[in-house]
């Protein structure tokens, strides 16, 4: 009746960006991420009486209402698959910023979603555990698995889950650049909405995602790590194109990330291979091979001196551990 689960965030390659059912939360495509290893979202939840309210608390004080309210109808979610109607307390932190599209809410609702299905008594598969992830956060499906994950896009509840790429041949390390850690001006939910409604560009980039994904399947398979580095940048560019068209437009991208991307570009011609990726916010990931993530770091660091940069090795799927039966301490759902 209470369980703590810890998970992490991810950084797709292949973005989602767009719903087909906002209420299920099924993308209009698929995307493909890396997991990684630093900012963990640690989230307890323990069961209550019945009748009263969820209590929910992030780094020990009450949650902002909006977020607590998104938070308190998946419980509610939560108690219905378990036909349970006990309220739930949950406290939950983040090591790394919230709502700075460093992927919180991916880390997030993939913590509560393994902690809540424990505390509620359901033994979900992961594939389960993964769908379930998604009715918070589409990208929190991602992060049920640690390195790289696809997210099948399906056409409804059953169909839309992520699973492991279990082929894949690369050793790759992300490099972050914390532009700036504040809070987004726009929520990824109502931007990508946005686009979706308003952006002439939507539909192409809705055309051309399935054969970006093969491509990037393909290459993750090779082991080509230049393809699959190619495809990561031009995706992201492609979904801020796509962003960049609606009305009114979103834009994320500051002159800050404008800097790193030359400053990436710039690596590359000096021999290091290194391409960025950006999500719903101004930060700039890199992807590089891990071997030489600590040169990459260092040579973004000397070209944005200002600029705060974490080098991000690929990480674990989430781990629960049910504070009610230490004994069947649960293994998580790694890989
Ligand atoms: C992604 N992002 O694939 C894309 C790329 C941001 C840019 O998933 O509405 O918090 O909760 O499903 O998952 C951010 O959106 O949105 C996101 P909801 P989510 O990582």
């Amino acid at each position: 009746m209470t369980a703590t689960a810890v998970a992490y965030p991810n950084i797709a390659l292949i973005k989602y960006w767009g719903k087909r059912d906002e209420a299920l939360i099924i993308p209009q495509t698929s995307s493909l991420s890396l997991t990684l290893a630093v900012y963990p979202t640690t989230t307890t939840v323990s069961l209550l009486g019945e009748g009263s309210p969820h209590e929910i608390l992030q780094d020990g004080t009450p949650m902002p209402e909006a977020a607590a309210a998104k938070v308190a109808r998946f419980l509610d979610h939560v108690g219905e698959l378990a036909g349970s109607v006990r309220s739930a307390r949950v406290e939950t932190s983040n090591a790394g910023p919230t709502g700075a599209g460093l992927a919180s809410s991916a880390s997030g609702f993939a913590a509560l979603a393994a902690a809540a299905s424990s505390a509620y008594g359901l033994d979900l598969s992961p594939r389960e555990l993964s769908r379930l992830a998604r009715r918070g956060s589409g990208s929190a499906s991602r992060s049920i698995f640690g390195g790289f994950a696809v997210w099948n896009a399906g056409n409804d509840d059953l169909s839309s889950y992520a699973e492991p790429v279990d082929d894949a041949h690369i050793d790759a390390a992300m490099v972050l650049g914390i532009v700036n850690a504040g809070a987004k001006p726009i929520s990824s939910r109502e931007a990508m909405r946005r686009t979706v409604e308003t952006s002439p560009y939507n539909a192409p980039w809705v055309e051309t995602n399935p054969g970006e994904l093969a491509l990037m399947r393909d290459a993750l398979r090779r082991g080509d790590f230049t393809e699959v580095g190619e495809i990561s940048e031009r995706n992201a560019l492609r979904m801020h194109a796509a962003m960049l068209g609606a009305v009114p437009p979103v834009r994320y991208l500051t002159a800050g990330s404008m800097a790193l991307l030359d400053a990436v570009a710039e690596l590359r011609r000096g021999g290091l291979e290194a391409y960025a990726t950006m999500d719903a916010g101004p930060n700039v990931k890199t992807l590089c091979r891990a071997a030489e993530a600590p040169a990459v770091r260092d040579a973004l660091a000397s070209a944005a001196p200002g600029t705060e940069f974490v080098i991000a090795p690929a990480g674990p799927g989430v781990a629960v551990s049910n504070a009610d039966a230490q004994a069947d301490a649960a293994p998580g759902v790694a890989r």
